[in-house]
């Protein structure tokens, strides 16, 4: 169901442990765990192409991966596709493409684009619509423990009860005053003007069958289909052993999707989610954040299409730290292209350690490039490796 996995080469020894920010304790946080390594990115809501915001989202935790395998780390990696919910249906209505077809033509763009930019694909690549009946359990699982409450056809999340049952409370992952979270909840998919909620920021779990709507039978929740980060929270458990290593996504996501994810998974195991959440920043173009609802985007596609080699894709991306918040122009790709034709004519020479060591702190790829630069050489085994751009 992913996409192929690049080649990594093997080093000769073994690169420091990461360490990365962490959103919910506000510092750099080795990114370890006594099990192993794992992570879990938010995956596309494929109503529309995968553009470079994505790719580069993508490629920040592609690093991630190499740098742990580098350390000598199995990685456990899943990302999860948000093939039902309300930006996907109100596309296919408007364009009159069943939904479905419209999700899988998106997942597959996406595949290809994953693969053209060798990222390493997920060791699970799981759909939504593949897991209705394991999140109508959780959802029933809340209901029972007081965590949740019907509100007509739907039910809800109870944040209050989960706050002061669970080892999670409000504000915990995105540390945000109230009037900020209530702003970002009705601009990010959430209902605070829903009458009738214990709390206006409450996220709804499950959404009652509606007419012309897909549902699932969901056992004893009734028909519905699922809300959003029960989602997540319900295929990170079924693929990894929590509390993960770490949770990524942009940071559009910190609040309400993390929070909230954060909240029903500790609502429901009684231990938290993961260890580090970990955000990337946003790439804009012509001034705004690329989106597909606003639909300023440049696409992977577009680019390789029009004859760009993707290896000078992956060197724009990588000369932006991965939690800036930076804009796609015209030079920075002519910038990449002419790093990569500088590169390729460089002599070799040894650099894995120097690199090593500047990746590990917070994925620093600018430093990383910058001492290739300053170096003079290049050490092709280690770029392919670290940096996932083949030289040949
Ligand atoms: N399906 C949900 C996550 S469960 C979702 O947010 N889908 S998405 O298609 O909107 O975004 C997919 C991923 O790309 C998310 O991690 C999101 O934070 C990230 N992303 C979206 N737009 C940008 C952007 N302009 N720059 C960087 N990352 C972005
Ligand atoms: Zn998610």
């Amino acid at each position: 169901m992913s996409w192929s996995r690049p080649e990594v080469p093997h080093l000769i020894g073994h690169g420091p442990t990461p360490r990365l920010w962490d959103t919910a304790s506000q510092s750099f946080v080795e990114a370890a765990s006594p099990s192993g390594p794992s992570l879990y990115v938010c995956g596309i809501t494929p109503y529309d192409a995968t553009h470079l915001g994505h790719a580069a989202t993508y490629l920040a935790y592609d690093t991630l991966i190499r740098l742990w395998l580098d350390a000598g780390q199995d990685v456990a990696y899943v990302q999860n596709v948000t093939d039902v919910d309300d930006p996907l249906l109100e596309r296919a209505a408007a364009t009159g493409v069943d939904w479905r077809a419209l999700a899988a033509s998106q997942v597959d763009l996406f595949r290809t684009d994953m693969e053209s930019l060798s990222i390493i694909p997920p060791d699970n690549y799981v759909a939504v619509t593949e897991s209705t009946d394991a999140i109508a359990a959780a959802v029933e699982q809340l209901l029972a423990n007081g965590d949740a409450y019907r509100l007509g056809p739907d039910i809800y999340f109870d944040s209050a009860a989960a706050g002061a049952s669970s080892p999670w409370h409000l504000g915990e992952i995105s540390r945000l005053d109230r009037d900020t979270m209530l702003a970002l909840s009705a601009e990010r998919g959430g209902d605070p003007g829903t009458f009738g909620k214990r709390d206006p920021l409450d996220p709804v779990l499950w959404r009652g069958e509606r007419p012309g709507e897909p549902s699932w039978p969901g056992g004893t929740v009734g028909p519905g289909r699922p809300g959003w980060h029960i989602e997540c929270s319900v295929i990170a458990r079924e693929f990894l052993h929590l509390p993960m290593t770490v949770q990524g996504g942009g940071h559009d996501l910190v609040f309400p999707h993390h929070e909230y994810t954060a909240a029903h998974t500790a609502a429901l195991i009684g231990h938290p989610h993961a260890e580090l959440y970990v955000h990337t920043g946003l790439v804009a173009y012509e001034g705004q954040k690329m989106s597909k609802s606003l639909g300023n985007l440049v696409l992977v596609s577009q680019l390789t299409a029009a004859g760009v080699d993707p290896r000078a894709i992956r060197l724009a991306l990588l000369a932006h730290h991965y939690r800036e918040d930076w804009e796609w122009t015209d030079a920075v790709l002519t910038d990449a292209l002419e790093r990569l034709a500088r590169w390729r004519e460089m002599p070799p020479g040894e650099l894995a350690d120097p690199l090593r060591e500047i990746l590990s702190h917070d994925l620093d790829t600018p430093g990383a490039l910058a001492y290739i630069d300053t170096a003079g050489v290049v050490d092709r085994t280690a770029i392919s490796a670290l940096l996932g751009v083949d030289l040949g």
